[in-house]
């Protein structure tokens, strides 16, 4: 069976967000039109504590865009976003959840950052989305949201490696790009991972 997986289309990373994604409102409707097309559909939620290690502003002379050492992975500095019970981590207003099945939160842990729908950074948590997909007997998973060079990106890898058939929708998802060609690369990276690249027109 196919599902949906819409990633982090959050407040905060969609325009006048703390970490907004430049164009990111303008996948919200593509995104509904293909929600119309699955019976099986679930969203992750970014849902950081504020002690959150990713915070820029949780390092001394520290900027959003350096680097720190977290759990012994390179960490990315960010902007404070997707505080826990903030408007900021809240769903956009327009994005219809009627038919979700199930939201996983992830971030929670202030010591790893959590790009993945499915595990941390360091793969220890487990937000338990591969067990919820293989116990409804989903085998094949169309990924769409937010951010295509970061949350969206690792979330197609791990449902790779998780063993299940991961479709990417390149138009219902827009990157970060810190650099310029961050989309084209992530994209590439998916790819050659074993992701299938498609289009929402081939779905709706
Ligand atoms: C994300 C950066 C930090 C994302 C989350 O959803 O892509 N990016 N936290
Ligand atoms: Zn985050």
């Amino acid at each position: 069976m196919k599902g949906l997986i819409i990633v982090d289309v959050q407040n905060d990373f969609l325009p006048g967000g703390t970490l907004a994604v430049k164009e990111g409102d303008q996948i919200i409707p593509i995104i509904n039109q293909l929600q119309e097309k699955f019976d099986f559909i679930v969203a992750t939620q970014d849902w950081h504590p504020e002690n959150h290690g990713s915070f820029a502003t949780n390092h001394e002379n520290k900027k959003p865009g350096e680097f720190v050492s977290l759990d012994g992975i390179q960490q990315i500095l960010w902007p404070v976003h997707c505080v826990q019970n903030t408007f900021g981590a809240s769903f956009h207003k327009d994005l219809n959840q009627e038919k979700w099945k199930a939201v996983f939160q992830k971030g929670m842990n202030p010591k790893v950052d959590s790009y993945s729908g499915f595990f941390d950074n360091n793969k220890k948590g487990d937000t338990g989305l591969s067990k919820f997909l293989k116990d409804n007997g989903i085998e094949e998973i169309f990924i769409c949201g937010l951010a295509e060079d970061y949350c969206v990106k690792f979330t197609v890898l791990d449902g790779l490696s998780e063993g299940f058939e991961v479709h990417l929708i390149l138009d219902a998802t827009k990157a970060v790009n810190i650099h310029p060609d961050d989309f084209v690369k992530a994209m590439i990276e998916m790819e050659n991972a074993g992701a299938v690249i498609t289009h929402s027109e081939e779905i709706l």
